[in-house]
């Protein structure tokens, strides 16, 4: 969730040294470099290949800016118009220098050190190309789902395709496990998000176990709720990372018996630090601990953490006898 990033010295000295971001995320040597960083810093069990979600609608030929301190932006796609717009051929060529830090990476890293690709999932990613960038309330890309299923669903099978691909040749050049971030699943009601949630995440899921049967998949449907249970059931993942807001006792007693379960200490808890990091990150090991279980966060680092806030929870969960 963001292990590498502004809220790391390191990281921003390499940060000012390219104009946008997305020339960080396609310069391999610098992409590669600050991806090592925490893992240095730190000594973590994985890494997480740096990149963006974004880059899969900008090698779609839909250009995304980043202007300083403000998100993402590009131009949106509301129609079919919009859609010829959009070419599923030279994608692969574009996203080369991602499949090139990852190979680096899988050379560079530890071998005890898990190299982990990702991706956005097809709706998180659908709301950024429909938008124009990041929303309150989607409500463009909401109203297309409703007037224009068919349209919509045009476009998230675009996206679905090579998001699936995209992961593959990731795992081809060496990440041994993928995560796909749906960080927007949780703004759709139950119909809707059977049909733009589960449905595009399991046809990923589908294509990447075909080729890679033992590379585990992680999903992330942020803020599914009771639907993170449909979730698991129906996409095949084989880990879900739960976010800030799910009940411990209820994954515990609903979710651990069918997936490995990731997560989901608030970043703001991170950000305090002192007693209250220590208190949460101990219930958080003591309620899932003892099933199949990996520590991290419930969304990104807030980039003002103190890193040795970061340190703290280290001892913590490292002195916690797992
Ligand atoms: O200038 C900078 O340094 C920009 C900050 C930044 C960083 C460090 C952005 C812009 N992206 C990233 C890297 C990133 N993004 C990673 C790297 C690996 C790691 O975790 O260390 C990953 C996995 C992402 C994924 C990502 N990007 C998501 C999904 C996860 C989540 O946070 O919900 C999303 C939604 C994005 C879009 C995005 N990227 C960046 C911004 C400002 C945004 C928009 C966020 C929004 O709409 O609120």
């Amino acid at each position: 969730m963001r292990q590498a990033g502004r809220y790391l010295p390191e990281y921003r000295e390499v940060r000012a040294r390219v104009g946008g971001f997305l020339e960080l995320c396609y310069t391999p040597e610098l992409a590669v470099e600050v991806t090592l960083q925490p893992i240095r810093r730190y000594g973590f069990d994985a890494a997480i290949l740096f990149s963006d979600i974004l880059v899969v609608p900008d090698a779609l030929g839909q250009p995304v800016r980043f202007e300083e301190g403000e998100g993402p932006k590009l131009d949106p796609i509301r129609n079919g118009a919009g859609l010829a717009r959009l070419d599923n051929e030279a994608i692969h060529e574009r996203l080369a220098p991602v499949y090139e830090t990852v190979r680096q990476l899988s050379r560079a890293l530890p071998e005890r050190v898990t190299l982990i690709g990702f991706a956005g999932a097809p709706w998180t990613v659908a709301t950024y190309m429909v938008e124009g960038g990041s929303s309150r309330d989607f409500a463009a890309t909401r109203a297309w789902s409703l007037v224009d299923p068919d349209g919509f669903g045009r476009l998230i099978d675009i996206v679905t395709t090579a998001t699936a691909e995209y992961l593959c040749r990731q795992i081809e050049a060496g990440a041994e496990v993928v995560q796909l971030f749906d960080s927007w699943a949780g703004v759709l009601p139950d119909d809707a998000f059977r049909r733009w949630v589960i449905e595009p995440n399991a046809h990923v899921v589908a294509v990447v176990k075909q080729l890679y049967p033992d590379v585990p998949v992680i999903g992330f449907p942020r803020g599914a709720g009771v639907l993170y249970e449909a979730y698991i059931e129906q996409t095949g993942v084989d880990a879900v990372s739960l976010d800030t807001t799910v009940p411990l006792s209820w994954a515990a007693q609903h979710l651990q018996p069918k997936a490995t379960l990731q997560g989901n200490l608030d970043p703001l808890v991170l950000l305090a630090g002192g007693t209250a990091l220590d208190q949460r990150a101990r219930e958080i090991v003591a309620m899932l601990g003892s099933g199949p279980f990996i520590f991290n966060l419930g969304h990104g680092i807030i980039k003002e953490t103190p890193p040795e806030h970061v340190t703290q929870l280290l001892e913590i969960i490292r002195g916690s006898g797992n």
